[in-house]
């Protein structure tokens, strides 16, 4: 009767101690949230020890595992364990993994070094023996000192392992991760060690920490909007939305291109990946006038990567004067002209009219007659030269401020016939004052000629 209650009492300890904490993890795997660890253990799913005295013998099914030297008298022993990840979800991002043996006794173990090793070949549990084991990868190795007791949990963290496992699954059936134990110098020594296996209550187990991580998806691009013409080699702010269906996750790093063709084959400008919180980019637009593309892609917090953003297209324009002129290249000084210019949007040809803003010429703003842009300008109050050309425009529909000048200067000259009389020299003659004048007349512009009267 003692008996029986000490095992109730020893089944309720165990479960308060063992089974309780495994639902309370699993309650947290339900639950993960990005950035909120969580944590699943895997009993094994097999496991075995092998020994180099019995090449051909199988003890799969026993109660123990064993790690001992080949002067132990038990001959060499290595474990072997191997657990199935099916569980971990494929979004998941190992945090943490360690692998959990109950040790029940051991013999100068805790001076020697272990070995933990990453089995790569297949195996089974009731077959391998000396002969046939796995192969391993020393990919990852841990090396850790023996326990120094029996009666404990021993625990070896194995997480690059079982990142390479996951990693390196081939995506048929689940991914497993094995894992196999022997000593350093497994000849030489007569350490022994001994665990429960899996056939035992306390066998092995890997806990794995980790948090379930989505992909972003494709950022949003906010501005420039679709279409919007611009400067060549004007600075742009380019900008988008991080997306990620993981609430609170954020972006850790962007790629931003921009190309003129619309599959990004050859890339004009490739930032690469930048590391930065920075929903936006400043960049230099080409030089030519064209249609151009651009695209992004971002990193959340764990570097996974999304795929890249719709491709929106950007204009590289100006204003191009493609016709102008005046009436007459020589007019009367008192009288004033009117000169004008036809000019267009560069990209796509379309007449800048006044319904797009305004030109200007030597300052003077013109006005638009319902075909082309007229400005009309005073007479010039000396006989002269004046050169005109566009100085500007104010372009209210793209506020594109450069402009392709096609036309060039355009000279107005001023003119009028010029007298000037120059008294020269005078006498008397007879009585009467006689006087030579010289008179020039011309044209005051460009080149006076000039001839001489006697009066
Ligand atoms: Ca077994
Ligand atoms: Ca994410
Ligand atoms: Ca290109």
């Amino acid at each position: 009767m003692l008996f029986r209650r000490i095992s109730l009492l020893i089944l309720f300890l165990f479960f308060t101690s063992f089974i309780l904490p495994l639902f309370y993890i699993n309650n947290q795997r339900r639950t993960v949230v990005i950035e909120a660890g969580s944590s699943q253990t895997y009993g094994a799913n097999k496991d075995a020890y092998i020994n180099g005295n019995y090449i051909y013998d199988n003890y799969g099914w026993e109660r123990y595992l064993w790690v001992a030297g080949g002067s132990s008298g038990l001959g060499s022993r290595r474990t072997f364990i191997q657990f199935s990840l099916k569980n971990i979800p494929t979004n998941a991002i190992i945090l943490s993994a360690k692998l959990r043996l109950y040790v029940l006794e051991v013999n100068y173990a805790s001076s020697k070094y272990l070995y933990f090793d990453r089995i790569t070949g297949s195996w089974k549990e009731w077959e391998i023996c000396w002969v046939n084991q796995p192969a391993v990868t020393t990919s990852h190795r841990v090396k850790k000192r023996g326990p120094g007791s029996g009666g404990i949990w021993w625990e070896v963290p194995v997480t690059s392992q079982v990142i390479d496992a996951l990693n390196e699954w081939d995506g048929t059936g689940s991914p497993t991760y094995g894992v196999r134990v022997i000593l350093q110098w497994e000849s030489l020594t007569a350490t022994t060690i001994k665990f429960y296996s899996r056939e035992s209550i306390y066998g092995p187990e890997l806990v794995v920490e980790y948090i379930e991580n989505n992909p972003p998806s494709a950022p949003t691009l906010t501005i420039p909007v679709a279409n919007q013409h611009f400067d060549p080699t004007s600075q742009i702010l380019f900008s988008w939305i991080f997306n990620d269906p993981d609430s609170g996750d954020s972006q850790s790093a962007y790629r931003f291109q921009l190309d003129d063709n619309s599959d990004f084959s050859s890339p004009i400008i490739d930032t690469g990946k930048v590391t930065s919180s920075e929903s936006s980019t400043t960049q230099t637009l080409p030089s030519t006038v064209g249609l151009y593309y651009w695209r992004v892609k971002t990193w959340d917090s764990q570097d996974v990567g999304s795929d890249w953003s719709e491709a929106r297209s950007i204009i590289v324009d100006r204003i191009k004067i493609i016709a102008g002129g005046v009436v007459n290249f020589t007019v009367d000084v008192d009288v004033g002209g009117k000169i004008w210019y036809y000019a267009v949007y560069e990209y796509d040809n379309a007449t800048f009219d006044d319904s797009c803003g305004v030109l200007y010429v030597n300052g003077f703003e013109m006005t638009w007659d319902g075909q082309k842009w007229i400005y009309t300008f005073p007479y010039s109050t000396e006989g002269n030269q004046v050169t005109f050309h566009i100085t500007g425009v104010l372009d209210n529909q793209y506020s594109l401020t450069e402009i392709n000048n096609q036309v060039g200067d355009i000279i107005i000259n001023w003119a009028k016939i010029q007298v000037t009389i120059i008294k020269t020299s005078s006498f008397k003659q007879n009585g009467t004052e006689l006087t030579f004048l010289s008179i020039f007349l011309g044209l005051s512009f460009p080149r006076a000629i000039s001839f001489r009267l006697l009066v």
